[in-house]
C-alpha cells in the first residue's frame, strides 16, 4: 500500500497497550512500547500515541490511606532513567510520540508537590514540546470499600489548572486530552476554538461502571459516540488510545480508534492487547468542516451560551405559570 502524504499529512499510530499488572516493572512496559514504536516506524508513522497512565497499572483502583505509599507509581522526572530508552529509540527512529503518566512535581513556591494525570507530546527530535494535565478527574476522593474496585482518581490527582492547549507541531495544530475529558463537549470546543486539527487522547475505561452497571454494555458505544461527535463538531482528527484488557482482575475497554473530521472511524483496534493501528491523516480535511457547517466565526452565538462558563450544575427551569 502506498501511503498518501502531503506536507499537511500526519501518519499517526495509536499504540494500544494491553494490561500492565502491578508486578510489571517500567522496564518491561517501556520494552513493549519500543516494540510498538519500531512497528510504527516500519509502517511510516510520524507520531505514535500511547494511553493514559501507560507506564504503570491503573493504580487508582486501590485506595492507599498513606498516599506516599503510591509515590512509586508517579514519575518525578521525564524522561527519567527508566523512560530514557523510549525517548532514545523514538529519536533514533525519527518518530514523535505522546505519552500519559502520573506526575509528582517538585516542590513549588507554596511548598506543595502536585500530583497530576499528565500527557506529553514529544517531537521527532526527542524534545518535549507540550505538556497537558488532565482537567476532568472522574471517580471519587474517599475510600469506598463496598465497591468491587476503586476509581479514586480524585484522591490521587488534582485537576489541571491550565485547561486545554493547542500546539504547533508535526506541521499542524495538535491538542491533548485524557480519558474522561473525551466525554465532555467543552474539551473539544476549547481546542476547536484554537483551531485544533488533531486531538490525542489516552484512556483507561473499566467495562464495569460501578455507580450504574446498566452502562457496562454501552461502554464501547459511548467511547465511539463521544469521540466521533467531538471530531465532527470541531472539524478535527481524534486519536483515542486505550490501555485495555484484564488488568488486576478489572476488564477494560480496548477499541482504540482514529476518527476523521467527518466523524468517521478510519481505523480501530481489533484486540484488547498491545496493538498498533495506523492512519494517514490529511489535516486539510479539517477545513471542509471548519469552513462550512462548523464555521465558528460565522455561526456560533457565544452571547447566548453564557451559562456554560458561569454556571456549574444545572439550575432546573421553573414550573410553568
Ligand atoms: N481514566 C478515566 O478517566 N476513566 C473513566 C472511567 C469512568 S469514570 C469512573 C472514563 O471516563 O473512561
Amino acid at each position: 500500500m502506498t501511503t498518501y502524504r502531503s506536507s499537511r499529512t500526519i501518519v499517526v499510530g495509536a499504540a494500544q497497550l494491553g494490561p500492565v499488572q502491578r508486578t510489571d516493572d517500567r522496564a518491561s512496559v517501556v520494552s513493549r512500547m519500543i516494540t510498538l514504536l519500531r512497528e510504527a516506524s516500519s509502517r511510516g508513522c510520524d507520531l505514535v500515541v500511547f494511553p493514559e497512565l501507560a507506564l504503570t497499572t491503573f493504580f487508582p483502583r486501590w485506595f492507599l490511606e498513606d498516599i506516599s505509599e503510591a509515590d512509586h507509581w508517579y514519575e518525578t522526572s521525564m524522561p527519567g532513567p527508566q523512560t530514557q530508552p523510549l525517548f532514545d529509540e523514538a529519536k533514533r527512529l525519527g518518530i514523535g510520540f505522546s505519552l500519559g503518566y502520573a506526575e509528582l512535581t517538585p516542590v513549588d513556591a507554596d511548598g506543595t508537590r502536585h500530583r497530576y494525570n499528565t500527557q506529553i507530546l514529544v517531537d521527532q527530535k526527542g524534545t518535549i514540546v507540550a505538556k497537558y494535565h488532565k482537567v476532568h478527574i472522574p471517580g471519587h476522593a474517599e475510600n469506598e470499600p463496598n465497591r468491587p474496585f476503586q476509581h479514586a482518581e480524585r484522591y490521587y490527582f488534582e485537576p489541571g489548572p491550565e485547561g486545554f492547549g493547542v500546539w504547533r507541531a508535526f506541521g499542524g495544530l495538535v491538542g491533548m486530552m485524557t480519558c474522561n475529558d473525551r466525554r465532555w463537549p467543552e474539551s473539544y470546543r476549547e481546542m476547536g476554538l484554537q483551531g485544533v486539527e488533531m486531538i490525542l487522547c489516552g484512556y483507561n475505561t473499566p467495562i464495569h461502571y460501578v455507580p450504574d452497571p446498566s452502562q457496562d454494555i454501552l461502554q464501547g458505544f459511548h467511547n465511539a459516540l463521544v469521540m466521533q461527535a467531538g471530531a465532527y463538531q470541531n472539524g478535527t482528527w481524534v486519536v483515542g488510545v486505550a490501555k485495555g484488557g484484564v488488568e488486576e482482575g478489572v476488564d477494560s475497554l480496548g477499541q482504540s480508534c482514529i476518527i476523521a473530521p467527518s466523524g468517521q472511524i478510519v481505523a480501530q483496534a481489533l484486540t484488547t492487547g498491545d496493538e498498533l493501528i495506523v492512519a494517514s491523516c490529511d489535516l486539510d480535511w479539517c477545513k471542509r468542516y471548519k469552513d462550512t457547517l462548523f464555521d465558528f466565526e460565522k455561526y456560533r452565538r457565544p452571547e447566548v451560551y453564557t451559562r456554560i462558563t458561569s454556571q456549574l450544575g444545572a439550575i432546573i427551569a421553573p414550573e410553568n405559570g
